[in-house]
């Protein structure tokens, strides 16, 4: 009696759990799909071969039912039937001894049903696991009306220490401890259909909205990134993060990701831009551990990129922070990539010449100056215990910049200290106007730096950006201070923002910028209760005319957009402004946009009512005739609205995502009312609770300043292939056109208003494969010269 009591005891609590996650399930957080769907993990969980696999509940001596099949089923044309229950775990049981693991996570579903007239209207139904003993876990419940079929859902997570030796699943009723004083309550009938168990691999997707329409702080929303550092190439801003995506590992049930685990952490998250506000995801770079780049080392964070032309040849070097200990280099052959590594060996550790006492040889900031000389700037932690205490604290000489090689992945001579105030680490150097300015994160006293000790006055407080300003990138003394760039983040986000920090600073466009992170997604996420996973924010840097730097206020405005966003031209999916509920990843093959050997990534985990949306983009005063989309259909009936200037926003097209589902394709809708500038919004219509689609790409195509028809074809002269082209003019002026194909160019001369000309190419060969014909044409508009080209596709042909 008394290990029954105990059991009722363990199942009620464990209930209470499962209702929880099933409440939890019909909101945002369980509307998570399951990634990586594995196949199922019972035996004939659809009674259509009978009862193979299943018997009826053997834990205890009185539990005991008899088990038939039924033609009333959920699916199929089977399901089973529980009669003659003597307890209310008298049900069907499936052993799994062999298929789960203790620490692993799975999801379970079964249908389940009663009838009996003299029943209670509804009935609360379990899938328990005994695993051997008196240890009963409840895995998923419903509770479901009479004579219908309910679906039991429920994940749950085998705790680490569980012994799996024994493990049996099976239906049962909540226990009470005399069922048969009301057998109708609590021994009724039932039936099962669809069973299922499957490991379980919770979604990283972010479902609330992190970064919110017409702010531009966090950059990204759909993701985190910390320690950012910007780097300018051609145009474009590159931002090199610490992925703290990786160990991001929300609870299934309750939203809630364990505390981040730096030592997870061994990629590099990519993001760019040339507006600072519609940001490109270019994945991760699998930098270290075994699969790795460099697999010599094991972690990367805190990244710093640079480039120079070495031997002839433009690199890439992307330096980081092999966990606390060292730091290396990988090159790239651009800034996002391909990657190699040309060491061996880590390129900063403890037999760097100069660093022999830097606690913490890590956050490697490189510096290419003017003339072609570059540093690289590092170090970090606690101070060395042979100098005083109030020196400990105020001066701990802990940070280091030292001449790289002209290769880039060696160091040359000894390193020499920065003597940054209160320093910590994030050892930063940019240069203005012939002066470099090295900034970098304070620490937060303790004994790592001598105890409690006065502060000098004006030096920074903790977990803030200090700067210091000096003529000589080598020569760094206490003198060099010149007060704090940064105060804490959480002076402006507010609880749960608080933490250290890790700062960059580039120069774009004749602007300066300034890189910090604040776990602000999280905070929306989680409210103030954050664990420690960083977004990436941008805000303006200015300087004051004697050249000291106005401090920096955090804000979730942001920077401004520096220039509209040009949509006419295939450009990638995974270039977000602003989005809610998708998550991005890469695939095989080439980039549209950044070519072949860039990373590619698409747009996933679309539900309906996500979306995507993009700042500030210029259709220009004739407007947008169409758009295109790569896309995957998952499911039928998907489509894509584009709207403008908010999600709720005038509907301008609609794009029938229609295709043969698994299989990419180009879709595309007419727009109507897209010009000027607006804010974009894509939002994502289709069957509530089916992945929709995947989005590789967008092309918005301008509507011509010219109106011509323009068609092509092919016919047949003789056993020859003719191709042939029709261009009709829509204007009230005449045009002149002519037409251009793989067979030559062909005039139509002056086309004038509402006529229409065919011209023919002959191709002197029998069979042709399918081409293009494309027409240029020109006219004068209002007194204004205007043109426009046309391009229109024929099918192959064979003749003869
Ligand atoms: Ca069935
Ligand atoms: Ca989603
Ligand atoms: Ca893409």
């Amino acid at each position: 009696m008394e290990q029954r009591l105990l059991r009722s005891t363990r199942r009620r609590i464990t209930a209470v759990a499962a209702v929880v996650a099933l409440v939890v399930g019909s909101g945002a957080v369980a509307a998570a799909p399951v990634q990586a769907a594995s196949s199922n993990l019972i035996t004939n969980g659809g009674f259509e071969d009978g009862l193979a696999g299943w018997f009826a509940n053997n834990g205890n001596a009185a539990d005991n039912a008899a088990l038939s099949t039924t033609t009333d089923a959920h699916s199929g044309t089977s399901a089973m039937l529980v009669s003659n229950r003597s307890t209310t775990g008298s049900g069907p049981m499936q052993d799994l001894s062999g298929k789960v693991q203790a620490g692993k996570t799975y999801l379970v579903t079964a249908q389940v049903k009663y009838e009996n007239p003299n029943s209670p209207s509804t009935k609360q139904f379990f899938v328990t696991m005994h695993y051997g003993g008196s240890t009963y876990t409840n895995l998923g419940t419903v509770t479901v009306p009479r004579g219908q079929w309910g679906l039991v859902q429920g994940t749950f997570t085998i705790p680490a220490g569980q012994n799996v030796s024994t493990a049996r699943l099976f239906v049962e009723t909540p226990w009470t401890s005399n069922p048969s004083s009301a057998p109708d309550t609590h021994l009724m009938d039932f039936k099962v259909d669809d069973v299922t168990l499957q490991e379980y691999t919770p979604s990283k997707t972010i479902e609330v909205v992190g970064k919110l329409p017409g702010e531009h702080n966090p950059l990204i929303g759909h993701k985190f990134g910390a320690d950012g550092f910007g780097f300018v190439h051609d145009g474009r801003v590159y931002l090199y993060m610490t992925n703290d995506t990786q160990g991001y590992a929300p609870n299934p049930s309750t939203g809630v990701s364990p505390g981040i685990n730096y030592g997870d952490i061994n990629q590099i998250t990519v993001i760019s831009s040339t507006d600072l506000v519609n940001w490109t995801d270019h994945g991760e770079i699998q930098v270290a551990g075994p699969n790795g780049v460099a697999p010599f080392t094991g972690n990367s964070w805190a990244p710093g990129m640079a480039k120079k032309v070495v031997n002839g040849q433009e690199k890439f070097f992307l330096y980081y922070a092999n966990g606390g200990g060292s730091s290396n280099v990988i090159t790239g052959s651009s800034p996002v990539g391909p990657w190699t590594s040309e060491r061996t060996s880590t390129l900063i550790n403890g037999g760097t010449p100069g660093a022999e006492t830097v606690a913490w040889k890590f956050d490697p900031a490189p510096l290419v100056d003017d003339d072609g000389q570059a540093y690289l700037y590092f170090g970090g932690g606690p101070a060395s215990t042979s100098m005083p205490p109030v020196e400990r604290f105020n001066n701990p000489k802990n940070l280091r910049g030292i001449k790289l090689g002209d290769d880039m992945v060696s160091t040359e001579g000894s390193a020499v200290v920065v003597d940054a105030p209160v320093a910590f680490e994030a050892g930063h150097v940019f240069k203005r106007e012939g002066k470099y300015y090295f900034s970098y994160s304070s620490h937060f006293g303790g004994n790592d730096f001598g105890g409690n000790q006065p502060r000098v006055p004006g030096y920074p407080g903790g977990g803030q950006i200090g700067y210091m300003i000096s003529d000589d990138p080598m020569s760094w003394p206490k003198e060099t201070y010149a007060g704090v760039l940064f105060p804490n983040q959480s002076q402006f986000f507010g609880a749960g923002t608080g933490g250290n920090n890790h700062q960059s600073v580039f120069e774009f466009e004749g602007k300066y910028y300034f890189t910090y992170h604040a776990p602000t997604l999280n905070k929306r996420i989680n409210g103030d209760t954050t664990q420690g996973y960083r977004s990436p924010h941008l805000q303006e840097l200015t300087f004051n005319p004697d050249g000291t730097i106005q401090q920096v206020v955090g804000d979730y405005a942001g920077v401004d957009q520096v220039r509209n966003f040009d949509p006419y031209r295939v450009f990638e999916a995974e270039t977000l402004g602003w989005s809610k509920g998708i998550a991005t990843a890469k695939v095989d093959g080439a980039s549209a946009e950044f070519g072949t050997a860039a990373p590619n990534l698409v747009v996933r985990d679309i539900d309906d009512a996500d979306w995507t949306a993009l700042s500030s983009v210029d259709f220009g005063a004739d407007g947008a005739g169409s758009v295109t989309a790569k896309v995957r259909a998952l499911t039928a009936g998907g489509r894509i609205e584009v709207r403008l200037d908010d999600v709720a926003g005038p509907v301008v097209g609609t794009i029938p995502v229609d295709t043969p589902t698994g299989d990419w394709a180009e879709v595309t809708a007419e727009l109507q009312g897209a010009s000027g500038v607006h804010d974009v919004y894509f939002t994502y219509r289709g069957p509530a609770g089916e992945d929709l689609f995947e989005i590789d790409s967008w092309a918005f195509e301008a509507v011509p300043p010219l109106d011509l028809s323009v068609t092509a074809d092919t016919r047949c002269v003789g056993e020859k292939v003719m191709v042939t082209v029709r261009a009709t003019n829509n204007e009230a002026v005449h045009v002149s056109a002519s037409a251009e194909s793989a067979y030559g160019t062909r005039p139509f001369g002056a086309l004038p208003p509402g006529k229409e000309k065919l011209r023919s190419f002959p191709t002197g060969t029998t069979t042709v494969p399918a081409g293009e014909v494309t027409v240029t044409a020109t006219a004068t508009v209002d007194g204004e010269p205007v043109s426009a080209s046309y391009t229109a596709g024929y099918a192959a042909r064979s003749c003869g």
